[in-house]
């Protein structure tokens, strides 16, 4: 079996779909630290488009993206599939993995602002998590069934982002009477195993969250 490497930083949202993915298949891979305001040659030179984490590199070949990398993942190591088989079933899981990656910025513009910015961010993010308790999962336990799939990973670390985002900027909004479906996948969710075995520390990611935070808004108020 070819080398398993993967560029990330801890704790990065968009890394743990990776994390989640290879460990969801049992693949073995070595995590390479990067510090993304230092990037890597290596990073350069495999993601020399966006300079971004996560890469995955397999047999000394870059993937970038993270939903593509999770496909990939999904392709290359079949056992405990995340896509369905069935077309529409396909396309389904690959709706709602489009709806993340569209929707889910709006996450970044509360944490990274204040005033009326940051309540745009709100407002955004509200219709992205009403639209998924209306529409995306019925009485499912998870997207796709009672596995978790793709679309729970795409999810998943976007409501993770989000109640640590929550914590850290001091707002609620993932609220039990609002979002009842949503915040029992959520439960289920985290109570997977391979999820709730990775998870990085709690206060570790709040601090982190919490500083990034405080640089970005006295960079911008000294400007
Ligand atoms: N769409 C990308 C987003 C990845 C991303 O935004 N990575 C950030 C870390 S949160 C990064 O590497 N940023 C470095 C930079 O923007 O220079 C994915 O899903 O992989």
């Amino acid at each position: 079996m070819a080398e398993v490497k993967l560029l990330g930083q801890f704790p990065n949202p968009y890394v743990y779909r990776v994390i989640w993915a290879l460990k969801s298949k049992g693949v073995q891979y070595e995590f390479v630290e990067e510090d993304i305001t230092n990037k890597s040659p290596l990073l350069l030179k495999y993601n020399p488009v966006h300079k971004k984490i996560p890469v995955l590199v397999h047999g000394g070949k870059p993937v970038c993206e993270s939903m593509i990398i999770v496909q990939y993942i999904d392709e290359v190591w079949p056992q405990n599939p995340l896509l369905p088989s069935d077309p529409h079933e396909k396309s389904v899981a690959r709706f709602w993995v489009k709806f993340a990656e569209d929707e889910s910025p709006s996450i970044y513009k509360i944490l990274q602002n204040t005033g009326e910015a940051m309540e745009q961010g709100i407002k955004e993010t509200l219709e992205m998590l009403q639209a998924i308790e209306d529409h995306g999962l019925g009485d499912k336990k998870f997207f796709g069934g009672d596995q978790i799939g793709i679309a729970d990973l795409a999810f998943g670390s976007v409501i993770y982002g989000l109640v640590v985002v929550q914590e850290a900027v001091g707002i609620k909004l993932l609220e039990a009477h609002k979002f009842p479906r949503l915040l029992d996948w959520h439960k289920n969710f985290m109570q997977v195993p391979v999820i709730k075995e990775t998870l990085p520390d709690w206060d570790e990611t709040v601090a982190s969250l919490r500083a990034g935070r405080e640089a970005l808004l006295k960079a911008a108020a000294s400007q």
